[in-house]
C-alpha cells in the first residue's frame, strides 16, 4: 500500500477548483479538504485558492474562523501557497473592497488596473519574471521563458526594491504600462497572481516545486535568454458540440450556423461529425491552444440536468487539459425533468464543479439586456449574468454574441447604431448594423450588438465572445468592422470569432483591430491548420505568443 503525499486545500467559497485538484493529482499529490479551522492545524502544506471578490473571500474566511489558523500556519513556518485572490489575501487590503482588511503580511494595497488604454480584466498568458539581483535564480520553478495564465482586474502594482528589501523574492509581469506582481515568495510563503493550475506545464512545474519544497533553482543561460515580458496574443480553439442523429456527442461545425451536411456521403441532412470532444480538446491543448471553448449547441431535452453529457466531457477534459475551459449553451434558469426550477447560478455551478472555468451565456443575455433597457438601464440583480458574476467573479462570465449584418441605405433608416461598411451589399447599400439573434441565430431581435455588449458589461460580464453569423464557416477572415465597433464600445476583453480560414487571418485581426483574443473552429477541425501553425505565423509576424511547453 502506497499513500500519495497530501496537501490541504481550503475550499471556503463556492469555487471552481476542480482543475486545481486535477493539477495537484497530476504532480503526484492528494488533496485533503480543509472544512473547519481545526483542519488547518493538521495541515502540513496549505493552499489557499481564491475566486471572486477580495472582500467576499476575506469576509468568508473571517466568518468561518479561518484567518487566525492561517496566520498561525504561516508563522509556524509551514508551507503556504495563495493563488489569485489567495495571493491578494496576504496584502494589507484592496481597492476592490476597501473596508475589508487582508492578512497584512505585505504592507501594500491591491489596486485596480487602469482601463484607459487596455481592457480590464487582464485575461491571458503573461510573464512571471524575477526582479532585483536574483534574476538568475528562479523560485518555485518559475521561468522567464514561460507564460502563465492570469485573469484579474486588481493587482499589486510593482515598485522596484520595496519588497526585495524586506526579503521577498518577486516575479512580475507587465500589462500595458503597468508592472505588477505575478508571484512572490519569502520563507515558507509562496503566492501567485496567475493560476498555475491553468498554466499548462509551466504551471504544473510551479505547483510541483511548491509541494516538494524545491524553492530555488539556478536558471540555465538559454532559459534566461528566452525571457520575453508581456501579454501574449491569445489563440482559442472552439468546439461546437451536439448530439448527432445516432445520439452520440460529436464535435460539429456549421456554415452560417447550419451544421447539416449538404454534400458528400452524408448529404441529406446528417449532422456533420468532426470528432470526439474530449480527444479534440486534448489535441488542441497539445498544439498550444491558450483556452478551449465548448459550445453545446443542442439542448438535451428529457435529460436530467445533473446527467447532462457535457458535464462528463468537462470532467474528463479537465483531467488532462491544463488551460482555461469555457462552456456555453443552456446557461440560464432551467426547469429540470422532474419539474424542479433550477436557477442559472446552480446550472453554472454544476459546470464549474465539473471543471469549467468560465461559462458563456448566449440567448439569455439578449433577453436580459432587453429587460435592462425596458427598465431604463436598471439592474435587476437577478439575471444569470449578475448572479454568476457576483458568485464567481466577472472573469467567469463570458457573453457569446451571435450577430447578423443588416444593410440599410442611410443611417436614418434605422434607430440602431450603424456603421459605413467597406463591403456594400449587392443592392449597393453601404451602411449596416449588427442585429442580435437568439437560439443559435434562428430568431432575430430588435437589438443591435452595441446595445447588447454595453448592457452585459454593466451587468458584470467579464468578456465578450464575438461571433458573426455572416462570417461563420466562411474561411474568409474575421469581420474586422464588427470587431472594431464592439471594441470601441466597451472596456471588457473581446474574443474575435467566426471566419478564420488560415493563420494569416489571425495576424490580420490582431493587426487591424485591438481584439484581445481570436478564436477558430473549422480550420482546426478539418485539419487544414494546427493551432501551433497559427502561433508560428503570428510569431514570425512579430507578435508575442505562448508556445506549448512539453
Ligand atoms: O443561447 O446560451 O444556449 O448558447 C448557445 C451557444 O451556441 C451560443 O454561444 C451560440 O453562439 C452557439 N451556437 C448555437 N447554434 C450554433 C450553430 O452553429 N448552429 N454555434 C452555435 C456557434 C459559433 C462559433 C464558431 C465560430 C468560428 N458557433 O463559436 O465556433 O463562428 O467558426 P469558424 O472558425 O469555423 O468560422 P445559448
Amino acid at each position: 500500500f502506497f499513500a500519495m503525499p497530501t496537501v490541504h486545500l481550503l475550499d471556503y467559497v463556492a469555487g471552481n477548483i476542480r482543475s486545481l485538484v486535477n493539477a495537484i493529482n497530476q504532480v503526484g499529490y492528494e488533496v485533503e479538504w480543509v472544512k473547519s479551522p481545526e483542519d488547518v492545524k493538521n495541515a502540513d502544506k496549505l493552499i489557499l485558492p481564491g475566486v471572486g471578490h477580495f472582500g467576499h473571500c476575506l469576509s468568508q474566511l473571517e466568518k468561518g474562523g479561518f484567518l487566525g489558523p492561517i496566520r498561525e500556519h504561516i508563522s509556524a513556518g509551514k508551507p503556504f501557497m495563495g493563488i489569485c485572490v489567495g495571493l491578494q489575501a496576504l496584502f494589507q487590503g484592496s481597492e476592490e473592497d476597501p473596508n475589508v482588511p487582508g492578512l497584512g503580511l505585505i504592507p501594500i494595497h491591491i489596486q485596480k488596473f487602469d482601463d484607459l488604454t487596455k481592457s480590464v480584466p487582464h485575461i491571458g498568458w503573461n510573464s512571471a519574471l524575477n526582479t532585483g539581483d536574483a534574476k538568475e535564480q528562479s523560485f518555485y520553478g518559475l521561468r522567464p521563458s514561460s507564460k502563465y495564465y492570469y485573469v484579474h482586474s486588481y493587482a499589486a502594482l510593482y515598485e522596484p526594491g520595496v519588497l526585495e528589501k524586506d526579503g521577498w523574492s518577486v516575479a512580475t509581469a507587465t500589462y500595458g504600462e503597468q508592472e505588477f506582481i505575478g508571484a512572490i515568495s519569502r520563507g515558507n510563503i509562496f503566492g501567485t497572481q496567475f493560476h498555475p493550475e491553468k498554466s499548462g506545464v509551466a504551471g504544473l512545474r510551479a505547483i510541483r516545486a511548491f509541494l516538494t519544497g524545491d524553492k530555488f533553482q539556478t536558471l540555465p543561460q538559454e532559459i534566461l535568454a528566452a525571457q520575453k515580458d508581456g501579454l501574449t496574443r491569445r489563440v482559442i480553439a472552439c468546439l461546437d458540440v451536439r448530439t448527432n442523429d445516432s445520439g452520440d456527442l460529436v464535435v460539429t461545425k456549421g456554415d452560417q450556423y447550419d451544421v447539416r451536411e449538404k454534400s458528400g456521403v452524408d448529404a441529406g441532412g446528417q449532422v456533420r461529425n468532426l470528432g470526439k470532444p474530449v480527444d479534440m480538446a486534448k489535441k488542441y491543448y497539445e498544439q498550444g491552444s491558450d483556452e478551449v471553448t465548448f459550445l453545446n449547441i443542442t439542448s438535451f431535452r428529457n435529460c436530467p440536468l445533473a446527467d447532462t453529457p457535457m458535464l462528463e466531457i468537462l470532467r474528463r477534459t479537465s483531467e488532462t487539459v491544463f488551460v482555461p475551459l469555457t462552456i456555453g449553451g443552456g446557461i440560464k434558469d432551467a426547469v429540470d425533468t422532474d419539474g424542479t426550477h433550477v436557477p442559472a447560478l446552480d446550472v453554472a455551478t454544476m459546470y464549474f464543479k465539473s471543471g469549467a472555468d468560465k461559462v458563456s451565456i448566449g440567448s439569455d443575455a439578449v433577453f436580459a439586456a432587453e429587460d435592462y433597457y425596458q427598465a431604463g438601464k436598471k439592474l435587476s440583480g437577478t439575471t444569470a449574468i449578475e448572479t454568476i458574476s457576483q458568485a464567481y467573479g466577472k472573469q467567469a462570465v463570458v457573453v457569446s454574441v451571435d450577430p447578423k449584418r443588416v444593410y440599410v441605405d442611410r443611417p436614418e433608416d434605422t434607430h440602431h447604431h450603424t456603421l459605413k461598411t467597406a463591403y456594400p451589399n449587392a443592392a449597393g447599400q453601404s451602411y449596416c448594423w449588427y442585429q442580435c439573434t437568439v437560439k443559435g441565430g434562428r430568431e432575430t431581435r430588435d437589438m443591435d450588438v452595441r446595445q447588447l455588449v454595453q448592457a452585459v458589461e454593466a451587468m458584470g460580464a467579464g468578456e465578450i465572445l464575438l461571433n458573426c453569423i455572416d462570417k461563420d464557416g466562411s474561411n474568409s477572415g474575421f469581420d474586422l468592422e464588427l470587431i472594431n465597433d464592439v471594441k470601441a464600445s466597451i472596456k471588457i476583453p473581446v474574443i474575435a470569432s467566426s471566419g478564420a480560414g488560415n493563420p494569416g487571418h489571425f495576424a490580420e485581426v490582431f493587426n487591424k483591430t485591438s481584439t484581445d483574443a481570436a478564436l477558430g473552429a473549422g480550420m482546426f477541425h478539418r485539419g487544414e491548420y494546427t493551432v501551433s501553425e497559427v502561433k508560428d505565423y503570428l510569431q514570425n509576424d512579430g507578435f508575442l505568443v505562448r508556445q506549448f511547453e512539453a
